[in-house]
């Protein structure tokens, strides 16, 4: 298998033996750096959807736990060729992700990075593909110089305070929004039941923008009350969405705006009696957010978005379950990922509908059409201590003939988590 023949390359290239091994720790810097380069041909593997006769690429090795970044996030080079998702292929032990870039045409990925506890779910790469960035050891937000694989940190997390979350840049790409979380409420948060205690903690957080060049920071929000999903909306780098984040259930209001400066605070959306709004995220040409709404008292879910400035909720359509949702450039075409019925009290992701939905809203609202596209069939589970891995995530590809995501389905058969590519 070419895991396998992959390994291989590795073991070669750090030696092997008893002798070998100690030098190696005794090298252990200078060892890992190697790792940084290494590649690997990949196989991609293809299926007929059984259901909706879509094709569907398996890109990531079925012995090697993969998995794309954040729905979100930037994770294709802008012509489309490259991907970058995380990887555990070491040198670390697991459970660690690393990230790696996917050539897709040569079917060969080279590893990027091989540090500990880097968060391959919150990184991206920069809009004009030079960099990644991520944030390592929820402290050092590292930039990666996709061509020389040099990295630099670029902001470091205070003493006394954790960087939490997905962090996100604005479209010039020369500042970013995080979320820091003070170190004495902070625990890892590798369960749904430690995500929920995080809420009930209340802990201090501030929301904060970090100047990319200087590495400068300006507080925009500090307060008791768990804070997430720091967003620069596109184009607008005065106007910031972050979100309550815990249980969908217990959560007063989701959804805030503020301004850059810390002005001009204000709740996206009262909730309803009964409801839960999650997953909200920018429509990529910044035209509104868009989010998931549902009710404890309906089967239904339904895709809204929001104005920033007016505060106007619109509703566009009626959905099957689905938990994440990503729009194309400007907002007209829809994925989104079905699951279960929300858990009540937790955010704990339950098995449901099994399919990747296609939303087209190109006739305009009323008209609003939709298809399965295919199976995700995700277990949803906490996997490796990650609540994350196992979710599609699913997002378009740059030419939109494509939908990204990651799942467990092929379980069954023994295989890891994986990323794959549906045809639309
Ligand atoms: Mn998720």
């Amino acid at each position: 298998m070419l895991a396998a023949s992959s390994r291989k390359h590795i073991a070669k290239r750090a030696g092997s033996g008893a002798a070998q091994r100690s030098a190696r720790k005794a090298q252990h810097i200078k060892e890992d750096a190697a790792m940084k380069s290494t590649e690997r041909k990949f196989e991609f593997v293809t299926h007929e959807d059984p259901d909706t006769g879509a094709r569907v690429t398996r890109l990531t090795p079925p012995d090697v736990t993969c998995h794309r970044n954040y729905f979100y996030q930037k994770c294709f080079t802008n012509d489309g060729t490259k991907l970058m998702f995380g990887g555990e292929f070491g040198p670390q032990p697991s459970p660690n992700w690393n990230l790696h870039l996917l050539d897709l045409p040569t079917q060969t990925a080279i590893q990027l990075t091989d540090g500990a506890g880097e968060n391959t779910f919150g990184a991206f790469m920069s809009p004009d593909d030079r960099f990644i960035y991520f944030v390592r050891g929820d402290r050092n937000l590292i930039r990666l110089e996709l061509a020389t694989l040099k990295e630099e940190v670029a902001y470091v997390v205070p003493e006394g305070w954790v960087g939490y979350g997905t962090w996100v840049a604005n479209s010039a790409c020369t500042k970013m929004v995080g979320i820091e979380i003070a170190a004495a409420d902070w625990f890892p948060l590798n369960t749904w039941q430690k995500f929920t205690e995080m809420f009930h903690r209340k802990p201090l957080c501030r929301l904060f923008s970090v100047d990319l060049q200087t590495g400068q920071r300006s507080v925009i929000l500090e307060q008791r009350g768990w804070l997430g999903h720091p967003q620069y909306r596109p184009f607008d780098d005065n106007t910031v969405a972050y979100c309550h984040e815990g249980p969908h259930d217990l959560i007063d209001a989701r959804m805030w705006f503020i301004n850059e400066d810390g002005t001009n605070r204000r709740c996206g959306k009262a909730h309803t009696d009964g409801e839960s709004c999650t997953h909200e995220f920018w429509v990529p040409d910044g035209s509104a957010m868009i989010y998931v709404s549902y009710n404890e008292k309906s089967p239904e879910r339904w895709i809204y978005s929001l104005d920033p400035v007016t505060l106007e909720n619109k509703l566009l359509t009626a959905m099957p379950q689905c938990s994440h949702l990503m729009s194309n450039h400007d907002g007209t075409l829809i994925v989104g990922d079905g699951c279960g019925k929300a858990s009540s009290g937790d955010n704990e992701m339950l098995v449901g509908d099994p399919y990747l939905h296609l939303f087209d809203l190109r006739a305009g609202s009323g008209h609003a059409t939709t298809r399965p596209i295919a199976r995700h069939d995700s277990g949803w589970d906490v996997y490796k201590d990650n609540r994350q891995v196992t979710h599609p995530h699913p997002s378009f590809t740059p030419d939109e003939k494509q939908v990204l995501f990651s799942c467990d389905a092929e379980r069954a058969k023994g295989f890891e988590p994986a990323v794959y590519l549906a045809d639309l």
